[in-house]
């Protein structure tokens, strides 16, 4: 089963990777910041939303293609985030995926433009997609927003910089990254359950999933930051430490982060046995995703 899931991963990522490009290319834009925009777009993450969105997709057996202009925009987004959370103003990084930053290379005003203007565009890809219905567009555009907005990843991260140098109860902490990380992971699966017109069960049974699998996706992420590889990783370790960030081990030590890791695991790969979709692919994702090394 692994050597036929990373073929189907690799295959993805290589999809989006040949496609995102072609969004941008079409679009209009002055040449700085295009170069700007693309330089994030391009640095090869693991693209992760995208081939949620897919696997879930197949789930209900219907073709890529109709989630394809949705997945780029999530990326999009997704991007736009991390140009922003680079910047001096928020973690002042460096090093993302194991490049020079967006505002280290553009200077810190293109990168919040380049931020800015993938956010913006993600909205219009999705508007203009010529495979979906409207009905189930402006469904996708509302779900992208309040993912993406103050409801969600934008709310969580005015609440994690709320707490530095407070220290949070597990829920707290739990609520804070269901929106900062946890909507955006969310969104994808959401987004296939609509374009796969998915009964209320069906959705509500992929929505406790994701909200799973994004809450193990984070605790993932914390367990990294103390236990990852800094070259894998392509950026510093241990800057969650250095920064009196509050974390899932720093509350409950790193058995501790593990034990809940699993705790989330189970109970998404539990959600999905309830839909009675077929979600074997969608279940060997998310074991690799939360149990991943960089
Ligand atoms: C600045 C609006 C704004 C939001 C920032 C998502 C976020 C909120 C900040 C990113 C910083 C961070 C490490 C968040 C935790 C979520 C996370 C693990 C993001 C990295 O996502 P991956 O692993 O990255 O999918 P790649 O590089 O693979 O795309």
């Amino acid at each position: 089963m692994i050597s036929s899931l990373n073929r189907y991963m690799t295959e993805k990522k290589a999809w989006i990777d040949s496609q995102l490009p072609l969004f941008l290319q079409n679009a209009s834009i002055p040449e700085k910041l295009k170069k700007s925009m693309s330089y994030s777009l391009t640095a090869g993450g693991k693209r992760i939303r995208p081939i949620l969105l897919f696997a879930a997709l197949d789930a209900f057996g219907e073709d890529e293609e109709k989630g394809l202009a949705t997945a780029v925009a999530i990326e999009m987004v997704h991007t736009y985030s991390l140009i922003h959370d680079d910047l001096p103003a928020m973690d002042n990084d460096d090093l993302r995926r194991g490049k020079p930053t967006n505002h280290t290379i553009f200077g810190e005003a293109t990168a919040i433009l380049a931020g800015d203007g993938l956010l913006t565009l993600a909205f219009q890809i999705v508007a203009s997609d010529s495979l979906l219905d409207a009905r189930t567009k402006i469904k996708l555009v509302e779900l992208l927003a309040s993912a993406a907005g103050a409801e969600g990843m934008v709310g969580g991260q005015e609440e994690d910089l709320e707490a530095e140098d407070k220290i949070l109860t597990l829920d707290q902490l739990m609520a804070v990254h269901r929106k900062k990380t946890g909507r955006l992971i969310k969104m994808p699966v959401e987004a296939a359950a609509l374009i796969g017109q998915a009964t209320d069960r069906q959705f509500e049974a992929l929505s406790a999933f994701s909200d799973h699998l994004g809450l193990a996706f984070q605790i993932g992420d914390d367990i990294l930051d103390v236990a990852g590889n800094q070259k894998e990783l392509g950026k510093p370790v241990g800057s969650d430490l250095a920064n009196h960030k509050n974390t899932y081990v720093s509350l409950l030590t790193i058995d501790g982060a593990r034990r809940e890791l699993t705790r989330h695991v189970d109970r998404a790969i539990g959600c999905l046995n309830e839909s009675g979709l077929k979600t074997s692919l969608l279940a060997s994702i998310a074991e690799y995703l939360s149990y991943r090394t960089h």
